[in-house]
C-alpha cells in the first residue's frame, strides 16, 4: 500500500526473558506490513554493527573477562546511542514504524534496580544517552519470571543452533523478580507510555492485546 501515509511511531517491547517479545515483534511486523505500514524491527543490545559487537561483550564474553555493574550500564548505553543515531532516528525520519525489542526501561530495571545502580540515576543516564528521545509506546510483557525462564530454556533446548543461557539470563531468580517489580513500577510511573500486557495468557490472546495497543497508538499518531 505504497500510497498510504502514516506518521512515524516508535514502539518498544519490554519485560523479562521469554515473555514473548521477539514472537510478538515478528507477528506485529507481518500484520502491520500487510496493513500498509512501513516497519523496521530491531533489538537491544544490538541493532547497529557496533551494537551487535557490544552485545557479544555483554552477553556472551569469556568467563574470565570481568564486567562491573557500571561498565555494564555504560556498554548498554553506548550500544543504544549508536543504535539510535544510526538506525532508529533515520527510520523514524523516514516515517517508519520502529518495533524495538528492549530499550531504556531494560537498563532502568536490570542495571538500575536488579544490579542496584538506582532506578532514578539510570533513568537520568538513559535520557542523556538518548538526548531525550523516548518511545511513543511501550508494551510491557508482564509474567512471573519462572514461567518466562522456563519458556526460554525450552526454546534453547529445542534449538540446535542456539548457544547456552546468556550471562544476564543465568542470574538467580531473585534478580529476575527484581526486574519484574521494577518494570511494574515504571509502568505505574509512565502510564501514558507503558501499556501492561498480561503475558501469562495464551500466546494468541496476548498478541491480540498487543496489536490493539499498537493500532490505537497508530490511530492517535495518524497524519
Ligand atoms: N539487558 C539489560 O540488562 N539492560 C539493557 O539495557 C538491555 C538488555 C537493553 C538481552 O537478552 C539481555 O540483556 C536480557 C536483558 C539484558 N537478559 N536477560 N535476562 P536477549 O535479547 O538475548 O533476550 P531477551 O530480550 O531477554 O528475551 P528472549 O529470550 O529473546 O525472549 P522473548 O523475546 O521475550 O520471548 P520469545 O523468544 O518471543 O518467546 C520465548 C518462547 O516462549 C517462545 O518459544 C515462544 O513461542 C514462547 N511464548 C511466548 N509467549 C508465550 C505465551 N504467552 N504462551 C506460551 N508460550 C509463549
Amino acid at each position: 500500500m505504497s500510497e498510504t501515509k502514516h506518521s512515524p511511531l516508535f514502539v518498544t517491547l519490554e519485560g523479562g526473558e521469554g515473555t514473548g517479545k521477539s514472537t510478538v515483534i515478528e507477528r506485529l511486523s507481518n500484520d502491520l506490513r500487510e496493513r500498509g505500514y512501513d516497519v523496521l524491527t530491531t533489538r537491544e543490545p544490538g541493532g547497529s554493527k557496533l551494537g551487535e559487537q557490544i552485545r557479544v561483550w555483554l552477553l556472551h564474553h569469556k568467563p574470565d573477562v570481568k564486567v562491573g555493574d557500571y561498565a555494564e550500564l555504560l556498554l548498554f548505553l553506548a550500544a543504544r546511542t549508536q543504535h539510535l543515531e544510526e538506525i532508529i532516528l533515520p527510520a523514524l525520519n523516514h516515517g517508519k514504524v520502529v518495533l524495538c525489542d528492549r530499550f531504556n526501561d531494560s537498563s532502568v530495571a536490570y542495571q538500575g534496580a536488579a544490579r542496584g545502580l538506582g532506578m532514578e540515576a539510570v533513568e537520568k543516564q538513559c535520557e542523556l544517552a538518548c538526548r531525550g528521545v523516548s518511545p511513543d509506546i511501550t508494551l510491557f510483557m508482564d509474567v512471573d519470571p519462572k514461567i518466562g525462564l522456563e519458556r526460554t530454556r525450552k526454546t534453547v533446548k529445542a534449538s540446535a543452533s542456539e548457544g547456552q543461557v546468556d550471562r544476564i539470563e543465568s542470574e538467580e531468580l531473585a534478580f529476575h523478580e527484581n526486574v519484574l517489580q521494577a518494570m511494574r513500577l515504571l509502568a505505574k510511573k509512565h502510564p501514558e507510555r507503558i501499556k501492561t500486557i498480561d503475558a501469562s495468557q495464551p500466546l494468541d490472546d496476548m498478541y491480540t492485546h498487543c496489536l490493539e495497543v499498537v493500532l490505537d497508538a497508530l490511530e492517535v499518531h495518524r497524519v
